[in-house]
């Protein structure tokens, strides 16, 4: 039978295939949408009753393709056939084949042309901090060059097989090796491989170098510490600088491990925001207290891992206030996020926290009313009130608020 023959086993699974592919991206991608929109009253069957809806439909378009396939082989074959029976040549596949070829070219780069004039710029918004402006130059250079190389490589590969097409009046060539062209497609991508490589070390270090001790000290130091599943956040007090921290003093209530030897602790304060001043650098000492976790920041083109044990860090200076990324996206409710970038566990996506960057007034009104690190529950278990160090702290800031 027809149908049997230009469907067979083979065919058949691979178009299911793609079709479950297809749908279930599909299917993801809208549940997440109406995820997003939808408000947390928790409506998880109309849900479930959309995504059920939508695996039909796609069911249902791959049984017509099925049938179209089949009907159009159906009619080629009997005009296939009619030919013959009228001692014509009947249809040359060779040709058929090669059109095919070339019509995927021309509707691959026009769909190339279609998806990044349509949704390029969604591949990531203009960079909100001093090096992201860097790192983007080279993120498109590289996009220019493997872009170039891509199309080339596309237009050769449809053009010679439609040039080259199988034909009686011609036979394949025997051309098993050729040294020059061997040099070539080595020597070539290993030259453009090596300016990339190296333009990218260059400009990762320019990034980091300011991050060395050696360089600026930045304005601002923040401790992150992520931990499943959440980030916590802490901010120098009056003094400007952190506590030291020990592992082993972590606890219920010194969440943290913050050491209280060390004078610079008592003022330390805990935030939910991470906020910033603008136009002002910041250095983030990141720390992760389980598994692997990963500072990402898209806007300001920042990302590093949180490793256990091995502490890391970032310096980098936001140029754009959270008011005007607002006023210039024209989103009125626009946040910068800080995210985990590891798939961390469960609730790894539970791992982000709002970043606002605000001018240095709002900046300083804010940090004004940040509650201390050191809780009164802390202080019980320290007993801090018989401790030297802590009194002398006290006085300080007293004398200090009397003046
Ligand atoms: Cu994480």
């Amino acid at each position: 039978m027809a149908f049997k023959h230009l469907i067979n086993f083979k065919k058949f699974y691979s178009l299911i295939a793609m079709f479950l592919l297809l749908g279930s991206n599909l299917v993801m991608a809208q549940a997440t949408s109406s995820n997003a929109t939808a408000t947390d009253s928790g409506d998880t069957s109309a849900q479930s009753a959309g995504m059920w809806a939508s695996v039909g439909y796609y069911t249902l378009l791959f049984v017509i393709v099925c049938v179209v396939v089949a009907v159009v082989g159906k009619i080629l074959k009997v005009y296939d056939l009619t030919l013959q029976m009228q001692g014509k040549k009947g249809i040359n596949w060779n040709n058929v084949m090669a059109t095919g070829f070339l019509i995927f070219l021309v509707a691959g780069i026009i769909g190339v042309y279609y998806s990044f004039s349509e949704h390029g710029s969604m591949i990531l918004g203009p960079a909100s901090s001093v090096h992201g402006k860097t790192l983007d130059t080279m993120f498109w250079i590289t996009f220019a060059i493997t872009f170039v190389v891509f199309l080339a490589t596309q237009i050769l590969l449809f053009g010679f097989l439609f040039k080259y097409k199988g034909s009686d009046k011609r036979k394949a060539y025997y051309y098993p090796h050729n040294n020059t062209i061997e040099k070539i497609w080595t020597v070539a991508p290993a030259i453009v491989l090596t300016i990339l490589v190296v333009f990218g070390f260059l400009t990762w270090r320019k990034i980091t170098n300011t991050v060395d001790a050696k360089g600026e000290v930045a304005s601002l130091n923040v401790d992150v510490t992520g931990h499943q599943f959440a980030w916590e956040l802490r901010y120098p007090g009056k003094d400007g600088k952190l506590g030291k921290k020990k592992s082993k003093l972590i606890s219920g209530t010194n969440k943290l491990g913050i050491n209280y030897e060390d004078k610079n602790s008592f003022d330390d304060l805990a935030a939910d925001t991470l906020m910033l001043p603008v136009n002002k650098s910041v250095r983030l000492n990141i720390i992760a207290q389980d598994v692997i976790h990963s500072v990402y920041m898209p806007n300001f083109r920042v990302q590093i891992n949180a490793v256990p044990g091995l502490p890391t860090y970032f310096k980098f200076t936001p140029t754009k206030t959270t008011a005007q990324m607002r006023s210039d996206l024209d989103q009125p409710d626009f946040n910068y996020h800080l995210y985990c970038n590891k798939i961390c566990g469960g609730s790894h996506y539970n791992m982000q926290k709002i970043v606002m960057v605000v001018s240095q007034a709002e900046y300083q009104n804010w940090l004004a009313n940040q509650k201390p690190y050191l809780s009164d529950q802390l202080k019980k278990e320290l007993k801090l009130a018989d401790n030297a160090l802590y009194r002398q702290f006290q006085l300080q800031n007293s004398l200090a608020s009397n003046n």
